[in-house]
């Protein structure tokens, strides 16, 4: 897989080259290129941004420093790039986009300032490429520098290859075989840490009974905590007496 990050703070994307994607791009089943957008200013100040048309705060990245740099960054591509654009005011970032950005060979990330990149810029792009605009959650961020972190600790776990165990990927939270519900937590020796014992069933050998237990507490975890992931998990009738119990 290839990609390309475009920003204005080269440096914090440091991070990718730590942990699995790190052994990822060192061992070359990851090619990851880090430009600094202010190479395709075009004065002396290295101005990439300017006040917004219309008022208000902040500033707007400027579309012709955008276009400049994308245009290069894709100039060499062997098929067009998905162009992944980080900003609050995406489409939400889930699994299912995650699975989905794992199977492109070659991903663009362009980050933004949080007031925006000129949004003529996504529409170019657009006329050309697959562009998904993402948020990573209901917050703010400064930049997408560290959704781009995100996104791609998210997805290069799912490129065959560059998790360690691949079993581990379709047993997280979300995975297929919870039908949507969150993982039960998990336990290890001692049996017993600060007077807190491990829960009982998990002690003995009855998978059975250890499956039925993970299943309740998948359930009241994802009650107390996700309950709006409830409406579209998959529940049979003894889910439904667990949850109403
Ligand atoms: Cl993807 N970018 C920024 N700047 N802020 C965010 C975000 C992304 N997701 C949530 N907040």
């Amino acid at each position: 897989m290839r990609i390309d990050v475009v920003t204005i703070f080269p440096r914090y994307l440091d991070a990718l080259r730590e942990s699995l994607p790190g052994r990822a791009i060192a061992d070359g089943r990851v090619s990851l290129a880090v430009h600094d957008l202010r190479d395709w200013a075009a004065d002396r100040h290295r101005t990439v941004d300017d006040t917004p048309y219309g008022g208000g705060p902040g500033m707007v990245m400027k579309p012709d420093v955008w276009g400049r740099a994308l245009d290069s960054v894709v100039a060499d591509a062997e098929e067009p790039p998905i162009l992944v654009v980080p900003t609050p005011a995406g489409r939400p970032f889930t699994q299912a986009v995650a699975a989905e950005l794992a199977t492109a060979p070659h991903l663009v990330f362009a980050c933004g300032r949080y007031e925006g990149i000129d949004q003529r810029v996504m529409v170019d792009a657009a006329r050309r490429l697959p562009v998904r605009e993402i948020s990573i959650g209901d917050y703010v961020l400064n930049g997408g520098e560290v959704a781009v972190l995100v996104v791609l600790e998210a997805v290069l776990r799912l490129v065959p290859g560059v998790l360690g165990n691949p079993r581990s990927a379709g047993e997280d939270s979300f995975a297929d075989h919870l039908g949507g519900l969150l993982e039960a937590p998990s336990y290890t020796r001692p049996a017993v840490y600060r007077d807190l014992p491990v829960p009982e069933v998990l002690l003995g050998g009855n998978h059975a009974a250890i499956d039925r237990f993970r299943r309740d507490e998948s359930l009241r975890r994802t009650a107390a905590h996700r309950p709006d992931l409830l409406a579209t998990a998959e529940l049979d009738d003894r889910d439904r007496a667990v949850l109403a119990a």
